[in-house]
């Protein structure tokens, strides 16, 4: 019986400790969401609007965001862009789309506590 129950605690301190150590490094558990004004895009400049949300769905703030929009073709420029936190969790930049088609915007957050995330969200079909 009391085999059993050190046994247990073994392996219920085993449970904490996998949730814990998964907790502070798993990117994946932070939620990034894109919008964009227009929704329909054009060449041209667009407003990009990134939502981040840490893993209790609260919003992240004061981190420092930047965007690169990419096509899956070789031999273009990347546009660039810093935003600025317009809302609580809400990074807004100008990205310069520079071509028809298909893009993509990689996010990159600084977070406060030092931690980095990235996602390669997609932008949409960019009419010319
Ligand atoms: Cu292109």
């Amino acid at each position: 019986m009391r085999f059993i129950r050190v046994f247990l605690l073994i392996v219920l301190l085993g449970v904490l400790g996998a949730c814990s150590r998964g907790s502070t490094t798993d990117d994946s558990a932070y939620t990034m969401t894109l919008s964009t004004q227009p929704s329909a895009l054009k060449m041209g400049p667009a407003q990009v609007t990134v939502t981040i949300l840490d893993p209790q769905s609260s919003p992240v703030t004061g981190a420092t965001v930047s965007l690169e929009g990419t096509m899956s073709h070789a031999g273009m420029m990347p546009a660039n862009a810093d935003t600025t936190e317009v809302r609580p969790g809400e990074y807004q930049g100008t990205l310069d789309l520079s071509m028809g088609g298909e893009w993509l915007v990689q996010v990159t957050a600084k977070l406060p506590d030092g931690k980095t995330i990235e996602r390669t969200l997609p932008l949409g079909n960019v009419s010319p």
